[in-house]
């Protein structure tokens, strides 16, 4: 198995083409819309963000996230503690109620890579493996937009019909 591990170190982010739009499933759940943001080089911390639909009967839980990029992925909230925005681990995870859909974003909930191995490059794609309490586990690959990105690529250049009213949109 050696040999694979090294081959695999060596190409850990996938120069496959931004899928942002792909849908993913999982049991009853939808992902979408997974992208992350590309960091400077020596960033030790990048960002994963994506959007969860729930078409089930029953509550699931997002419960753990890996990446081989990163020593470890955390769950986290943004929030206004008074007059400051601050970031804090979630504990338990994030429920995806029933018929609901949740979105992880750079503003709210979103997965925290920590103790990057390697700089996230823009067009390139960040595998991250989910894991839920009913669904399971389910890889997903994060299109990487650039350092600024506000949302993903293919949200930026054709705003979808669906997209949230107040929704960060490309400006022409
Ligand atoms: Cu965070």
């Amino acid at each position: 198995m050696r040999p694979a591990l090294a081959i695999a170190a060596l190409a850990l982010l996938a120069a496959a083409p931004a899928a942002a739009d792909d849908l993913v499933k999982v049991g009853a759940l939808s992902i979408s819309a997974a992208w992350s943001r590309a960091t400077p080089k020596g960033a030790p911390v990048g960002g994963g963000y994506l959007t969860i639909r729930n078409d089930g009967a029953s509550p699931d839980r997002l419960v753990a996230a890996s990446t081989p990029v990163s020593v470890k992925v955390d769950i986290h909230q943004m929030r206004m503690d008074g007059s400051v925005m601050v970031m804090r681990p979630v504990a338990g995870g994030v429920e995806i109620p029933p018929g609901q859909t949740v979105t992880f974003e750079p503003n709210g909930y979103h997965l925290m890579l920590e103790g990057l191995k390697q700089s996230l490059a823009e067009g390139q794609t960040l595998p991250v493996t989910l894991t839920f309490q009913n669904a399971g586990t389910v890889s997903v690959d994060f299109a990487i937009g650039s350092i600024g990105a506000r949302g993903p690529a293919a949200t930026m250049q054709h705003p979808h019909m669906n997209a949230p009213a107040g929704a960060p949109m490309h400006q022409h």
